[in-house]
């Protein structure tokens, strides 16, 4: 296949609605109380369960931030972590990024054989001079740093996934994995695995602690079947997460291409700078998209969920089906809220 055809390829299988994991949606409320913790997805429940500690003893959003990441990067599923889906040649290799809201950040892109991207990016901002570490030398400046090196093999799960696709090798990246129902299952991913464990897709984390500093940070192994040396829009400050203590922070997920071409996050939080509510703001990226190439759009899902510095939390994506975690005070279990979309039904 040549490169114009595997670009004209449809990016998507059958978008979902709702979620069916039995956690609550409930349609956006915008003022949250101090600290808060917000992740992308349903599955973000988990990743804020680990964040959450930290901000409730006072602690710092950054730390907050890297605890969610970990987590996630620790529980199985289909798009971060070790024991993610491969890319089209069956290897894993994975993107992250941290940052708060002082313009300090970090970054790994096209990093295999390491359990925690999150936290070989915090190094790369608080060691070196450099905000992204790519490939070989991602890999190289996490074991010098004591990470250790992880097999090549693929997970049970990603095997059997990979396996399956290798029959049609179509590059079809799926809306809303992690809103797939239970026995329902997309091109690229099971909403839940055969023994039940839950999947879920790219996690991005945003915070604002006690002392009104921000961060937030994204991990992700990247679109399933990508082509190798892909790199997506999660491990680039201002496309798949951006903070600004002055302002807010904002974080995507979706198909990365989209969101790099319009520099989502950055956009989200300019929009905010000048006073528009982080809803506003996200509505205003997914529309950029969508304007730029109507019939692609309906095609795609691209999310974006923001919080401003005062703990008012907003989303908008471009298909039914987004969802955030908000974690705080007020919800110390997590709760899930559906996004406002742009295309109502797909
Ligand atoms: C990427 N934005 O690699 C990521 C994938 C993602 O939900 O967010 N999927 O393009």
């Amino acid at each position: 296949m040549d490169r114009r055809d595997f670009l004209k390829l449809p990016t998507l299988g059958l978008p979902l609605l709702l979620a069916g994991n039995g956690v609550a949606q409930t349609p956006p409320r915008t003022k949250f109380k101090l600290p808060v913790v917000v992740s992308t997805w349903d599955s973000g429940v988990r990743a804020n369960a680990a964040g959450w500690p930290v901000l409730a003893k006072g602690g710092y959003a950054l730390d907050a931030v890297e605890a969610a990441g970990l987590a996630a990067e620790d529980e199985p599923s289909c798009c971060v972590g070790l024991a993610a889906y491969p890319d089209r040649d069956g290897k894993v290799t994975l993107d992250s990024c941290i940052m708060d809201g002082r313009g300090n950040c970090g970054a790994v892109s096209f990093l295999d054989r390491i359990k925690h991207p999150v936290s070989v990016a915090r190094k790369v901002m608080e060691t070196t001079p450099h905000i992204m570490l790519s490939g070989e030398g991602a890999r190289q400046f996490a074991m010098e740093n004591g990470f250790p090196l992880e097999s090549t093999e693929l997970s049970p799960d990603a095997q059997k996934e990979w396996r399956k696709w290798l029959e049609k090798s179509k590059y079809k990246p799926a809306i809303n994995i992690e809103n797939l129902k239970r026995g329902e299952r997309s091109q690229a991913a099971p909403y839940f695995f055969d023994d039940g464990r839950p999947n879920h897709d790219t996690m991005g984390t945003i915070a604002v602690d006690s002392r009104s500093k921000l961060a937030g940070m994204v991990t992700t192994s990247g679109m399933a079947f990508k082509m190798h040396g892909r790199v997506g829009d999660s491990p680039i400050i201002g496309a798949g997460l951006y903070v600004d203590d002055e302002v807010g922070a904002a974080t995507s997920s979706g198909v990365g291409e989209e969101v790099i071409r319009i520099c989502g996050t950055h956009t989200v939080i300019e929009q905010m700078r000048f006073g528009r509510s982080p809803e506003r703001a996200c509505l205003e990226a997914v529309t950029r998209i969508v304007k730029r190439d109507p019939a692609k759009a309906k095609e795609l899902q691209v999310g974006f969920v923001a919080i401003s510095r005062t703990g008012e939390v907003g989303a908008y994506s471009i298909q039914k089906g987004f969802t955030y975690s908000v974690t705080n005070d007020e919800y110390p279990k997590g709760r899930v809220f559906a996004a406002k979309c742009l295309f109502e039904t797909v």
